[in-house]
């Protein structure tokens, strides 16, 4: 009767928080089927082809288009088996960037193998126009979009790493966006003139700014090592050896470490993030103390934030800069097991267990 009775609350008292929690499952089912229903509507489409039937395609004479290609849907895939890499960590971050690297070479050898077909074919004959034929209007290349591409790659590491890279990063996409502004602005003048005149004209092609370009990149790098403690580690490790090369806690080798933990405190580090200890134990019953210790550089704040086996938070505590310490304290737990992780970048590289006994 029990059994009965407790299978029946399921559904005259669902628990919403459960059912809340499947909502995104539910998108992502959702999502599935509408892929598939597409997938299926596109395969179905015209009559089915079986290999090898493929014409290989003739560009018309005078015309040079290269052929349609399945590389950027592989490297795609490449793509997000990377991001998916990023954000396993460990063993899939490699296998994921060996997947990227390898759709990258299926795009190249495509592009190697257009780039011959083009030499072959001496015969082709090569238009070069001026410019647009007359009544076309065409805007020239320009080298904008690429380094709007850029830029927000760069804003999204940023929004990640935080800091001066993030201020780098808006600083190289407002310096881009600004540019593309003027350009614009440049072209609507010359749409406006042409109303006038009859006569369109394209505004002149802007250079590939390289200088700005390696202003930049060299500032990206040398930040970043900055952010993530390389400078002051190459510091630290002149002085007593490698960082950390003792192992033993407590020992002296790690910079501003230990040093300064309150007796009896648990101690974990992090470092280009990731916490060095990622298993912890204390006593059930008993207040304690994490002793934080952030290596990373300034403007890359982590915390240690402790959460029940439900995802709740237990107390929630002030972030940590790069290069400062800080002691959490904690009131007494009840036995288990429970998970203490970053709240700024919660990966699993930031990620650890603690064994209250
Ligand atoms: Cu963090």
């Amino acid at each position: 009767m029990t059994t009965v009775l407790d299978t029946l609350s399921i559904f005259v008292m669902p628990d919403w928080k459960a059912l809340i929690a499947l909502l995104p499952f539910l998108l992502a089912l959702l999502f599935i089927a509408w892929f598939a229903f597409t997938f299926r509507k596109f395969a179905t489409l015209g009559p089915s082809r079986r290999a090898p039937a493929r014409i290989q395609p003739i560009t018309p004479a005078s015309v040079h288009m290269p052929g349609g290609s399945a590389a950027p849907i592989v490297v795609a895939f490449g793509g997000a088996m990377l991001f998916l890499g990023l954000v396993l960590g460990g063993i899939w971050l490699a296998i994921g960037a060996v997947i990227m690297a390898m759709t990258l070479t299926v795009w190249m050898r495509d592009a190697l193998r257009d780039y011959d077909h083009l030499e072959n074919r001496t015969m082709l004959p090569a238009v070069i126009h001026e410019g647009p034929p007359p009544g076309v209007h065409m805007p020239g290349p320009s080298i904008r979009p690429l380094m709007g591409a850029l830029g927000s790659a760069a804003l999204l590491g940023g929004l990640v790493v935080g800091g001066w890279v993030l201020i780098l990063a808006v600083v190289f996409l407002v310096y881009t966006l600004l540019g593309w502004l003027f350009d614009a602005t440049a072209e609507y003048r010359k749409t406006v003139e042409a109303d006038k005149t009859g006569h369109l004209e394209n505004i002149p092609a802007v250079p590939l700014p390289m200088r700005t370009l390696q202003v930049f990149a060299l500032a990206f790098v040398l930040l970043g090592l900055s952010q993530a403690g390389f400078f002051s580690s190459i510091a630290a490790g002149g002085g007593t050896g490698t960082p950390g090369a003792s192992g033993a806690p407590g020992a002296s080798g790690a910079p501003g470490g230990a040093a300064g933990a309150p007796p009896g405190a648990l101690t974990v580090e992090a470092k280009v993030l990731e916490y060095k200890e990622k298993t912890l134990e204390t006593a059930a019953g008993k207040p304690f103390t994490i002793w934080f210790v952030n290596e990373d550089g300034p403007g890359t704040p982590h915390d240690v934030e402790l959460r029940n086996a439900d995802g709740s938070v237990i107390k929630k505590q002030p972030p940590t800069d790069g290069g400062k310490s800080q002691a959490y304290t904690y009131d007494a737990l009840q036995p288990g097991t429970y998970t203490y992780i970053c709240s700024i970048h919660p990966i699993p590289a930031m990620t650890g267990t603690l064994t209250v006994k």
